[in-house]
């Protein structure tokens, strides 16, 4: 059998290397130190992003089940934490200020240790200010790996999406705006894959390869397809699934895709099919080799996240709507494009709720009551009725559900941490609520977090 080790000992080896940027953290912590640091995001300008460490995207890879530690220090001017998204950890490290570890002040510092339970793709950003913290760049991928997985693939590539809020000299542009705010989210200006216009990479021909593809937008839904070889989902947000063929696969903001493919004897691209035409991704690049073009797709072991009762679950409905912005007054905005909520006067900036309650702002400092109370180690169905025009991807921590069903779409069950709900459409996810503490679950457009869509759930 041909593996990645054989490689190793011949020209093409690099080829099979992990990328440049990816630190282990195998033993000790890693350092991660939340700061500004410079980056050349448009042609013949710097972008003074915030990041954890020199290196954007960053990717830290660390193995399954064994002490994961990251020792966070704070160089920014304001508080700020670490949310390891998807990891099911305990909660005092799940890094949501106020709820269950006090803010990260400026020269202050943070240690973070878990076992990651799950191999995967993760990764792991702030969870306050976050429009504005997320999207001056501070966020880095993880993957959790498992022995048994590293000769399945010759080339196992990040493709992180993320787009940036950048004025023509490269600084930073407002990062939020009422319209955008109270709509589908303010998009950025400078769309970057792996902090270029697209991702270049490389593979061996006939090797199988491995994508790892995150949107760690905070706006954009993306719709992966690729052009040039026949591609399978092989795990979403982290856990794998039986391949399913790749034609369309909608990608949310936090939410991840692991492709596979064979490499061909040509160039394969990854493109985003959202628009009206196709917009180019990642595009992989063929370095020949002599290896035989057969065998099946390589399968990933299935996560260990306990399966849901559903016969004995109890079912809790959730709806996502609009918050203090009447029809009356978003027909008002549609027609008066100038016009801003803040010229109007209102209350508060709160345009969206989850059940009828809206709970913004850019911490967690003043905390409402809980969504709702589960007992521990009871299964649930949670129903997720998107009531607004726009879509919802809603991310719950501490806990992997399985999406079973869309009222209006076709799907294929799987685990995931961030689900995307279209307009009018109804979700249902289970779980077995197994982690103890209180759990944030909210909208990943962080607009539409930070302007209500946001509550938490006690597991106890
Ligand atoms: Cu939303």
């Amino acid at each position: 059998m041909w593996t990645r080790r054989h490689f190793l000992t011949g020209t093409a080896a690099l080829a099979a290397l992990p990328l440049p940027f990816s630190v282990a953290a195998a033993s000790g912590a890693i350092a991660l130190e939340a700061r500004e640091r410079s980056l050349s995001l448009l042609p013949g300008t710097t972008t003074p992003i915030w990041s954890y460490r020199d290196e954007w995207p960053l990717v830290v890879r660390t193995p399954r089940g064994a002490p994961f530690r990251a020792q966070l220090t704070n160089a920014v001017a304001e508080h700020t934490t670490i949310h390891w998204h998807g990891i099911r950890l305990p909660n005092a490290m799940d890094g949501v200020p106020y709820m269950t570890q006090p803010p990260v002040g400026h020269g202050e510092s943070f240690a973070y240790e878990f076992m990651p339970p799950d191999a995967g793709t993760f990764f792991f950003h702030p969870h306050c200010n976050t429009v504005e913290q997320l999207g001056r760049g501070l966020a880095g991928v993880l993957v959790v790996e498992d022995e048994a997985e590293k000769d399945l693939f010759l080339a196992d590539h990040v493709v992180a999406i993320k787009d940036w809020r950048l004025k023509p000299d490269g600084s930073f542009d407002v990062f939020s705006t009422d319209k955008g705010a109270a709509r589908a989210g303010t998009f950025g200006s400078v769309e970057t894959v792996n902090a270029k216009p697209h991702a270049q990479l490389d593979a061996l021909v006939n090797g199988w390869v491995r994508l790892r593809v995150l949107n760690l937008d905070v706006s954009r839904i993306v719709v992966l397809a690729l052009d040039g070889a026949e591609g399978f989902v092989i795990a979403t947000d982290g856990n794998p699934l039986p391949p399913v063929p790749l034609k369309a696969w909608k990608l949310g903001p936090a939410m991840r895709a692991d492709i596979a493919f064979r490499m061909p004897r040509q160039a394969v691209r990854l493109q985003n099919v959202w628009g009206s035409k196709p917009e180019l991704l990642a595009e992989i690049a063929l370095i020949e080799s002599a290896l035989p073009g057969i065998g099946p797709v390589p399968t990933l072991a299935p996560s260990q996240v306990p399966e849901p009762d559903l016969k004995s679950a109890e079912r809790l409905t959730f709806d996502l709507t609009a918050g203090h912005v009447s029809p009356a007054l978003e027909a008002y905005l549609k027609d008066n494009p100038n016009v801003t909520l803040d010229q109007l006067c209102l209350p508060q900036r709160t345009f969206w709720a989850i059940n009828g309650r809206s709970w913004s702002g850019q911490d967690h400092k003043l905390k409402p009551p809980p969504l709702a109370e589960l007992k521990r180690g009871r299964s649930y169905v949670f129903e997720l009725f998107n009531g607004t025009p726009h879509p919802h991807p809603i991310h719950l921590h501490g806990h992997t559900f399985r999406v079973l069903r869309y009222s209006k779409e076709e799907i294929v069950p799987h685990l995931a941490d961030t689900v995307l709900i279209a307009p009018k459409e109804r979700v249902e996810i289970a779980f077995t609520a197994d982690n103890p503490g209180e759990w944030m679950m909210h909208c990943h457009i962080i607009e539409h977090q930070e302007t209500g869509m946001m509550g938490y759930v006690t597991v106890a």
